[in-house]
């Protein structure tokens, strides 16, 4: 990892909170609306779960001109877990909000969890309890439910088990899921959830860590945390949040940069791990703690057309990048379902009223529901399978391929699009179970392809190294 550049201002806040037993970490960056909540659900969830360990709470915010870390410090009157929890706090609880410093000049959650990171080893703290600051649905229960596996069952690692929506966590469902079920061999259902609990073993492992990246300082973190635990060998676990719900995210319109952070950090990580992943097969379960919720979470609307037209789009300007990491049977496959997807998106929006871009209602009318749209573009069907190779194409290329990988990336987000949009249409009658299954089946069908992958892994390795002696 970086060299620690803490500010005098976060080491003088070391120095004056010694140490603590319990850490509950918050980045943030412009949530004054949302991290009073927050706060407040984590503070009661210390005092009430954990009356006895030494707690601290850090925000580690952006600088958000809106007024976030004010509003950690100041959240609550006096008295007021008392009253609501009809318990006295044995110990006092250190509320603490501090602007982290960026690293190697990049800014962002990853950046902010660094510093929280590198608080929770100076302070000694067992568990490290990480949340964001966009959370509704967090309650006092959760804090109990992330850093209980650590205390008393002896986890380094605890992922976050949610109910989402059928259409929400697209990155997660599509492509991090499944890779890391098939690369790692565990059944990490969240693994860029962004709950999460860390034991103090585990927060030393990543201080340790030489791999950090751009990347990593942004939304690549929870990836990052997720494999390096894998990759260390750490005992890791799931718990049962019940519902994420949050400031939520179309995938058509704000999932780009995010998808292009995570999925270049999930591959970079790939490939420096390949002897890791190479000889596993197959997958196990891993442990769920805590009491099963029945929650019916809230709907998330999908512009599909959006996500077609954007796929298609894609087409025109990079079916050459497209054809450089993607192996030439997909490839052409791919370019035949981006050009179904034009056509199909352009005669919906033709039939549906809608403007070119598919983006807003026009003519005073109302945009159509996600159903409406994915009615009528329902023929298109991105298969499973060929989504699963095409996947492991881009793992390859990401190893041994010439496209850097920003740009390959980057190209990769119009084909997510697609897959995504056949996803939203696949599933719209389908309730969350089955949707949930369609999820599972995909996994099941990365896991089946592995032998694919491992077999153009190993021939580019070859052809890698039969040219380098040469250079
Ligand atoms: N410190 C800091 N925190 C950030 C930054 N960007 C995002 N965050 C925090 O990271 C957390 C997650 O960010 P979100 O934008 O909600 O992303 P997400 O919920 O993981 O994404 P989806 O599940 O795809 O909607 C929130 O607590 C944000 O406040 C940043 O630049 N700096
Ligand atoms: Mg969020």
């Amino acid at each position: 990892m970086p060299s620690s550049a803490l500010t005098p201002e976060i080491k003088d806040e070391i120095a004056r909170l010694g140490s603590a037993d319990i850490m509950v970490g918050i980045p943030s960056f412009r949530n004054a609306a949302t991290i009073g909540h927050v706060v407040r659900a984590a503070q009661a969830g210390l005092v009430q779960y954990f009356p006895d360990l030494r707690p601290v709470l850090v925000n580690a915010d952006a600088g958000s001109p809106d007024g976030t870390g004010r509003i950690v410090v100041e959240t609550e009157p006096p008295g007021y877990i008392e009253q609501i929890l009809l318990v006295h706090p044995t110990n006092r609880l250190d509320r603490v909000s501090l602007t982290y410093p960026a690293v190697d000049g990049v800014s962002g959650k990853g950046a902010a969890l660094r510093t929280l990171f590198e608080m929770a080893a100076a302070l000694q703290v067992e568990a490290l309890v990480v949340v964001d600051s966009d959370l509704r649905s967090i309650v006092p229960e959760w804090i109990e439910l992330l850093a209980g596996p650590i205390l008393k069952g002896g986890y380094d690692f605890v992922a976050p088990l949610y109910a989402r929506h059928k259409y929400d966590g697209t990155i997660t469902n599509t492509v991090t899921y499944p890779v890391t079920r098939a690369l790692y061999g565990h059944r990490i259902r969240q693994p860029i959830g962004g709950d999460f609990g860390v034991s103090g073993d585990l927060i030393r492992h990543y201080l340790a860590q030489e791999d950090w990246t751009p990347d990593v300082s942004r939304f690549g973190i929870d990836i990052w945390m997720t494999t390096t635990a894998l990759t260390g060998g750490f005992a890791v676990c799931q718990t049962r949040l019940g519902a994420k719900i949050h400031d939520p995210k179309d995938p058509g319109s704000d999932l780009g940069p995010m998808f292009r952070q995570v999925v270049g950090t999930l591959l970079s990580m790939a490939r420096d791990n390949a002897e890791r992943w190479l000889p596993i097969t197959g997958s196990h379960d891993v442990p769920a703690y805590g009491f099963e919720r029945v929650v019916d979470p809230a709907p998330l609307e999908v512009n599909t057309l959006r996500l077609l037209s954007q796929f298609h789009e894609g087409s025109l300007t990079l079916a050459d990048t497209w054809q450089r990491i993607i192996a030439p049977d997909n490839w052409e496959q791919v370019l035949g379902l981006a050009a179904e997807a034009g056509t199909l998106a352009e005669a919906a929006a033709h039939r549906l009223g809608l403007g070119r871009e598919s983006g807003e209602g026009t003519a005073g009318r109302p945009m159509p529901t996600t159903d409406e749209l994915s009615d009528a573009v329902a023929a298109f069907h991105f298969p499973d399978d060929l989504w699963a190779r095409v996947v492991y194409d881009v793992l390859v290329s990401a190893s041994f391929g010439e496209t850097e990988m920003e740009r390959l990336v980057a190209a990769f987000v119009p084909i997510y699009f697609g897959r995504v949009g056949s996803l939203v249409i696949e599933d719209r009658h389908l309730s969350e179970e089955q949707a949930e299954e369609h999820v599972e089946r995909q996994a099941r069908e990365f896991e089946l392809r592995k032998p694919y992958l491992v077999e153009r892994w190993r021939e580019a390795a070859a052809a890698a190294r039969a040219v380098e002696p040469q250079r």
